[in-house]
């Protein structure tokens, strides 16, 4: 090699380290918790997300993706702890599982407060969505993202639902937070909480009548036409996600690595949205597909919903204290201003 080509190996090299850290040394494995599997927008986002973050840090950043809750060995309303003590990474988490230490984010659970997708994303994009985020910071956990599960939809095995009294002492799984306990019982329901893994076996074995979760990103990838029979498309609550990243994990990152992070959660996740909405958001291609498959479809009218939304006061009264009457009202603003 001649001297000039020496000088300029060398030369290349400093650049390359001095401007984007190549050098930096992490850990061999980032963790990544989610509730659902690979399939779906919800998990493909995580393959996604794991396979541009390897790509775009030449590998450096290596994100595992721990599916189907391996991570909180069973109890799903806990995941955020694993984010708050840096045993997870990221997390691409449900608001819902996150409320028990974010009593705020009960927002979204609450019952027929979101009428659309714009009252969602306006709310999201406004000052709650901030004022939730620092909440969120403030616990040592720092969202980069937010994205989609969806509006959650009700199904059974039993018989189709049209009113509360058709809920009578139906057995419907909910999730182990309490807002959701409330408001079945409000509406004469048996809840019974328990986490998604368990809630499958059980609607298998039919020892539970029904469930609530979004069509495109739940009820479609897990084909739970096979154990439910009757949907109520009622869009009682919304279910949104956000990608965060624990404190201790972000701070140990090199600025640079940082900012393709926050990119690429929020590239990631804007795509994961439309995946969610797709099908459902102006098109009847998610719920024709039910159809096909064998389900009997029950879409609520104006009225009708309005006896579910009446028998749920006051279960929205109750949570409204709690997720605090001021980020309550700032939302119904935006959700009445966004119909
Ligand atoms: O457990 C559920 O129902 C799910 C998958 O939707 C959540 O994680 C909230």
């Amino acid at each position: 090699m001649t001297h000039w080509c020496l000088i300029a190996v060398c030369a290349l090299a400093a650049v390359a380290t001095s401007a984007s850290d190549v050098l930096a040394q992490y850990k061999a494995e980032f963790k990544n918790s989610l509730v659902v599997g690979p399939t779906g927008p919800w998990g493909e986002a995580a393959v996604k997300f794991a396979g541009l973050l390897k790509e775009r840090t030449q590998g450096r950043i290596t994100v595992v993706n721990y599916f189907d809750g391996q991570l909180f060995a069973g109890k799903q309303t806990t995941e955020f702890k694993l984010l708050e003590q840096g045993v997870a990474d990221f997390a691409m988490g449900s608001t819902i599982n996150w409320s028990p230490q974010v009593k705020e984010l009960n927002l979204f659970s609450m019952p027929f407060l979101f009428p659309s997708y714009q009252a969602l994303d306006a709310v999201e994009e406004g000052e709650p969505g901030q004022r939730l985020w620092k909440l969120i910071e403030s616990k040592g956990v720092i969202p980069l993202a937010w994205g989609e599960n969806g509006f959650r939809d009700l199904t059974n095995s039993k018989r189709a639902v049209h009113t509360p009294q058709d809920l009578d002492r139906l057995k419907i799984r909910v999730v182990g937070s309490p807002i959701f306990m409330e408001t079945f019982r409000a509406l004469g329901a048996s809840p019974v909480n328990m986490n998604w893994g368990k809630a499958r076996q059980a609607l298998q074995r039919g020892t539970i009548d029904g469930q609530e979760n979004p069509v495109v990103s739940v009820i479609v990838p897990y084909k739970l036409w096979t154990v439910q029979k009757h949907i109520t498309l009622w869009r009682y609550a919304i279910d949104p996600l956000i990608l965060a990243v624990s404190k201790t994990t972000w701070d140990g990152l090199t600025a640079a690595d940082r900012e393709i992070v926050k990119k690429t959660a929020v590239e990631v996740m804007a795509w994961q949205k439309q995946g969610a909405r797709a099908g459902l958001d102006g098109s009847t291609e998610a719920v024709d597909m039910l159809r096909k498959n064998g389900m009997e479809v029950v879409t609520l009218s104006k009225d009708e919903v309005a006896v579910f939304q009446s028998t749920t006061k006051p279960v929205y009264d109750k949570w409204a204290r709690k997720v605090g009457a001021e980020l309550v009202k700032i939302t119904e603003s935006i959700v009445a201003g966004a119909k």
